[in-house]
């Protein structure tokens, strides 16, 4: 338990991930649950979400979850074969920006936000390692709404065990350090009936459009 009241939460509990090859740090409750509640409403209904499509083997599908990119209009994100604008930072996305780098000392360029509408929408096995976010990225991942587990895999030792993060109301998870070139992570479907869920992951991006 560290003391960040100064922050936010009363509870704030702050657990390092003991993990080879992995640098991983979760705080629960790093939003109070008020502030959660306001930011989970608000980011649903202001956020221009959009439905993003991949093309697998010539075929178009809808991804499993809707999507934006927010951030510093002159960085462009590119992934899934997607490139990406940014939207402007609005006064919500940079409240939660500046608490987080507080704690992450870092200063983040982007962010995508996923909506999870129901227990079909998913993230599939991936890495956060696309070229424009440098040799080692900071992921710092904020989530509101439903828990939905954060999964990670080791992408070489299968004697290890997967790891499975809840991500709670609130929670504040920061990935930082050789992660995204060990560790693949994903958010599996669930067939339980289950409530919405927010998730914004800031990143820095370091080329310029
Ligand atoms: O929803 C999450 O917690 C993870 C999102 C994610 O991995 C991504 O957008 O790259
Ligand atoms: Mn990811």
């Amino acid at each position: 338990m560290v003391d960040l009241k100064h922050v936010f939460g009363k509870d704030i509990q702050k657990t390092i991930f003991d993990l080879p090859d992995a640098d991983i740090v979760l705080y629960d409750h790093f939003f109070s649950e008020e502030t959660s509640d306001r930011l989970f409403k608000r980011l649903k209904e202001t956020i221009k979400w959009q439905q993003d499509q991949i093309t697998f083997y010539g075929k178009v599908f809808n991804v499993p979850r809707l999507s934006a990119l927010y951030g510093d209009t002159n960085k462009d994100y590119s992934y899934s074969g997607i490139t990406m604008h940014p939207h402007a930072w609005t006064q919500d996305l940079l409240f939660i920006k500046s608490s987080i780098e507080s704690v992450a000392k870092v200063e983040f360029t982007s962010c995508l936000l996923n909506y999870y509408r129901d227990g079909k929408d998913s993230n599939d096995w991936h890495q956060d390692n696309e070229k424009e976010l440098g040799e080692n990225p900071v992921i710092a991942s904020v989530s509101f709404g439903e828990t939905r587990p954060f999964q990670l895999r080791h992408i070489k030792r299968t004697d290890l065990k997967r790891v499975d993060i809840p991500l709670t109301h609130g929670s504040f998870l920061i990935m930082r350090g050789k992660t995204q070139h060990f560790w693949k992570h994903k958010i599996p479907k669930t067939s339980r009936a289950i409530n919405p869920r927010i998730n914004l992951t800031f990143r820095i991006i370091k080329n310029e459009n």
